[in-house]
Parts: C-alpha cells; structure tokens; sequence
C-alpha cells in the first residue's frame, strides 16, 4: 500500500460495467413506462425515460448522464484516472421491446458504440447488445459485432419475458458467443415474473436486492441445467462481485449431488462450483468491500475477478479508491484494474494504451 500513490499515476485502470444508452433507446423506454407492463422494471424505467424535464433528483438526470459519452462522461475518468471504460447499454437493455424493435435498436447501439470508440481509441471499449427475442437474428448481429465492429464481447440484461439463458431455444446466440470466444456479460434488470413478488416491499426489486437474486438465480439455472456441458468454453461475466454466487459454492455443491441423485436435478460433468470457475468471470461493480473481494480472490483466483464502477449510478472516486486502497499485492492490483479485462474483453495492451497517450 506503500505504492498505492504511485499506482494511482501509473497503473492502466479499465472499468468493465459501465453504463449507456442512445436517445433511440431511450425514447423506446420512455414509450415502455407510457404502456401498461406491470413488470417490476417499470418503477426504474419511469423514473429514468420518463422523468418530468425539471427534474433534477439523481435519477432524473439519469438518462443524461447515460446519453452522455464525450462530455461529462471523459471528464470523470480525466480526474478520476480511469483510462478506460468498457461501455454497455444500460438494463432493460432492449429486452423489453418486440423483437422487431429490439433488433433493430441492439444494432443501431452498437454502431453508435464502435463509432464512438473509433473517436476515442484507447478510453472506451465497448459490449455489443443483441435482442434475445429473435435468438437466430442475435446471432447474426454478434457475428457482426465482433467481425466488423470489432466489440469486445456482449451484455445481456438478464431474463427476458421471465426465461432465462437454459432454455434451448436461446442456444443458437449462446453457440455464437462461443465460437466468437466472447464473453457475455449477464448483468441485472428487475426480476423475472414468478421471481418478483416478495421484491414488491421496501424497495427491495432494485439494486438493493432484487438485482442480486434475479443474476444469481440466473447463473445458478445455467449450470445447473448442464448448459455448460453443451457450451463448455462460453465466457458469462456477473457483476457486484459475483452476485454472491461463490459464497453458495459449499451448499450448492452438497445439495446439487442431492438433488442429481434424487432425480430433480440433471447429472452433470463437474461441480457447480467447478463450471464457476471454469465458466466465469466475475466483476467488483458497485460492492467496495475488501473483505468481499478477498473472499472472491480466494474463491475465484486473481484471474477472475476485474474491477468496475458502475458508472454513472455510482461514483467513480470511491471506487477508484477502494481498488486502490485493496490490501493485495501491485501485481495482483494490475490484474484486476486491467490485466484479466485485456484478457477476457481482447483490449490490445500496448496498442490502446499509446493511443490514450500514455
Ligand atoms: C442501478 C444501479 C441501476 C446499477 C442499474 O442499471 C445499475 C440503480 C439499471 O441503482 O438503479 O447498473
Ligand atoms: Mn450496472
């Protein structure tokens, strides 16, 4: 920690949960908090898409500050040293659209986005979204994203219309993923119909718990399904440090041969716990816990494990600080500030880093 002044000048700092929106998107949302969905999303979605043009409550502004990519945006990371972000379109996504409009809009995003990072080589990278709704046109799009945009992987806003990832009919973007040999980020939206009802009180169907649950529940489906028997090299990237999958590992390894033996579970190849390791990679976006991140490196390695903001609903400064100030080694640090997201995301090293001028 002696070095952590030194660090702060020196040590490349990507950011891999970084949030954005285009006006097209939003103004589809703003159409969506208009309808009468009765889907938990709808609190975030109004507030944000529909928010009285006076507002200046912190959500108010929201849809500004996610619109926003040049401005306010590159100064943050100008006093915060943060080098890079790795931008994706914020949740619901496009997952709340028919899947016309979905498609339409994850391709248009995800032009604006090459195009912006083309305009600033070395601080922004960025995730390609897909609509899930049309699984064999989501495929295509990620062909298209990785080939000719040359994205760093994908970001998908959890369920859609409440189905999540193991069912069948979504493998044909997951086979794509994986021939790609890109990761896909799984991040939160509001959770699923059948999941939501206790989420209805305090609050709770948001970041403060909601978010967590639907993302682990989400993970925790995929393996234990055998998915990643079928897929055995996809990548799936979860934020909030792991969504607190890994601190089930012990129960979810005992009471997964369980249920296997009991018939309710499908046999599968390896541990719960050993397709985590093997499957995952896990973010720091939004929990600035040492002791969290310690029990994540233990669990995890310093390999799977990359740091992120969460950008623009949290502050940069603290959690700049928190990696900072992280009681493990400056090796260790460079890994999780940019080394593992280089590697998992195929962010050029050197190329990007004398391009941002350093
Ligand atoms: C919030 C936080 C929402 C982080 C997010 O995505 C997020 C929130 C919609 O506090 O509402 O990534
Ligand atoms: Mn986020």
């Amino acid at each position: 920690m002696a070095n952590a002044k030194n660090s702060k000048k020196k040590m490349r700092r990507i950011a891999t949960e970084e949030a954005f929106s285009i006006p097209e998107v939003a103004a589809a949302l703003r159409g969506v908090a208009r309808s009468p969905s009765h889907s938990p999303d709808m609190i975030l979605v109004k507030r944000i898409y529909d928010a009285p043009p006076n507002d200046k409550s912190p959500m108010g502004v929201m849809k500004d500050r996610l619109i926003d990519l040049e401005d306010e945006r590159l100064r943050d990371m100008d006093e915060n040293s943060v080098d890079m972000q790795i931008l994706s379109l914020t949740a619901p996504g496009v997952q709340m659209f028919d899947a016309d409009t979905a498609t339409e809009l994850a391709a248009l995003a995800n032009d604006r986005l090459a195009e912006v990072i083309k305009r600033h080589p070395g601080r922004f990278a960025g995730l390609a979204t897909f609509a899930p709704q049309s699984p064999k046109r989501a495929a295509k799009e990620m062909d298209r994203a990785i080939n000719k945009l040359k994205l760093n992987g994908f970001i998908l806003n959890s369920h859609t219309n409440s189905e999540y990832l193991d069912d069948p009919k979504y493998w044909p973007f997951l086979e794509a993923a994986e021939a790609l040999d890109a990761c896909i980020y799984i991040h939160p939206r509001a959770a699923s119909d059948g999941l939501a009802a206790p989420f209805r009180d305090y609050g709770l169907d948001s970041a403060q718990w909601g978010y967590g649950v639907e993302v682990s529940t989400h993970a925790v489906r995929m393996i234990v399904s055998g998915l990643f028997d079928h897929f055995p090299k996809l990548k799936i990237c979860i934020g909030h440090m792991g969504e607190g999958v890994h601190f089930w590992f012990w129960r979810l390894d005992y009471m997964n041969k369980h249920a296997q033996d009991r018939g309710s579970a499908p046999k599968i190849k390896l541990t719960p716990s050993e397709y985590f390791k093997r499957n995952f990679v896990i973010t720091t976006s939004g929990v600035e816990s040492p002791m969290a991140l310690d029990y994540s490196i233990k669990a995890l390695g310093i390999d799977n494990v990359m740091w992120a903001i969460d950008y623009p609903y949290q502050p940069s400064a603290p959690a700049v600080k928190f990696m900072d100030t992280a009681p493990v080694s400056e090796a260790e640090r460079e890994k999780l500030y940019h080394g593992n997201a280089e590697r998992i995301f195929h962010i050029p090293a050197a190329a990007a880093a004398k391009a941002a001028g350093h």
